[in-house]
């Protein structure tokens, strides 16, 4: 199958001034959203569990940047930098992880199950490795209706050693659809270190057990996912199949919140913040190549900041779920 001739997605897409205050927006969003919900948890305002995707912000912002809505991804427990990168209204999520009415999904799934179907975002998923087979029939659907979309499964170096990834796999080689799986790879599994629990290196050399193109890629180089992503992404939605990408990360926070991290060394924190901050990286490549300036970037924290501070006020304000909503938005409705 070839989709090229009538497909809107096919140009490679160039990294304009435009693009790039956007791509910083979606990463600023995502940082400030999890900071301020890292600090609204630990005074107890927030219902159940929540695990923050800090650090991992330019993996999220630099695949999605090349996808519309059309396209369909499925994400992971670690979720909301997904959500925000693929364009799920910020004041819908946090009213959601406020378990609060006019949440994404009115407030009964929180922060592990948000999901935007008219933005192309399958769901936010609690079970390891059920994204990968979600998102291929998402693409197999996408084949059949031939206009070059494409479907992206995320999961973390973890869930990667789930069976139902490794299946996933298979049956996307074998139907040929256009999927890329990305391994989000931030070296832990809840407290469990990578080298512990994964029997190969690189996960990417598993592709070739499947016949797929595989690629490792710097997950905290924005410029470096967005270019690597951009080709497997043509490369899907011009026929040519799944291809697996790893992105190698670093997440700032625990594994979930409340998490005493007595797992990883004692400096190591302090260490990735300051020399592998997609954030930073970002804003210094930026200036130092003379593309943007420092004073545009500082009026997006501010605006990015209001809009934090609007959702948050508005997710407290929000009345919570009645009674008489118990049994809706439960099953569909044909
Ligand atoms: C099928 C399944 N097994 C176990 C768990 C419990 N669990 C939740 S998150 C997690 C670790 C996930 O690690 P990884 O996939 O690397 O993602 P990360 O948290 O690092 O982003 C585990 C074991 C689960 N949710 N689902
Ligand atoms: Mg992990």
């Amino acid at each position: 199958m070839n989709n090229t001739d009538n497909n809107p997605h096919s140009a490679s897409l160039p990294l304009t001034r435009e693009a790039l205050l956007s791509a910083y927006r979606r990463m600023r969003t995502i940082r400030d959203f999890e900071e301020r919900l890292h600090v609204d948890f630990s005074r107890g305002d927030i219902p159940g569990f929540v695990h923050l995707y800090a650090g991992e912000e330019a993996t999220a912002v630099g695949i999605l940047s090349h996808l519309t809505d059309g396209d369909r991804i499925a994400s992971t427990h670690r979720g909301h930098g997904h959500c925000i990168a693929k364009g799920v209204d910020v004041i819908a999520m946090m009213k959601e992880i406020y378990g609060k009415t006019g949440g994404a999904c009115n407030g009964k799934g929180g922060s592990m199950h948000i999901a935007d179907l008219s933005k192309g975002m399958m769901g936010a998923n609690g079970i390891l490795g059920a994204g990968a087979p979600l998102v291929c029939g998402a693409a197999l659907a996408a084949k059949f209706r031939g206009k070059g979309e494409i479907g992206i499964s995320f999961a973390g170096d973890g869930a990667a050693n789930q069976g139902t990834f490794l299946e996933s796999l298979n049956l996307a080689a074998v139907w040929n659809l256009p999927v890329l799986f990305v391994i989000e790879n931030n070296g832990y599994a809840e407290a469990t270190s990578r080298q512990y629990a994964t029997a190969v290196d690189s996960y990417v050399d598993r592709a070739a057990g499947f016949g797929i193109p595989g690629v490792t890629v710097d997950g905290t180089d924005f410029f470096a996912v967005y270019e690597t992503a951009g080709e497997l992404i043509r490369h899907a939605r011009a026929g040519g199949g799944p291809a697996l990408l790893e992105c190698k990360m670093v997440r700032f926070y625990g594994h979930f919140e409340g998490d005493a991290q007595t797992y990883r060394a004692p400096d190591e924190l302090e260490s990735i913040r300051k020399h592998q901050d997609c954030l930073k990286h970002f804003i210094n490549h930026v200036q130092q190549s003379g593309i943007l300036r420092l004073g545009e970037l500082h009026a997006i924290d501010r605006e990015v900041a209001a809009l934090i501070e609007q959702a948050v006020q508005e997710a407290k304000a929000a009345p919570d779920p009645s009674a008489d909503d118990l049994l809706t938005d439960v099953y569909v409705s044909y």
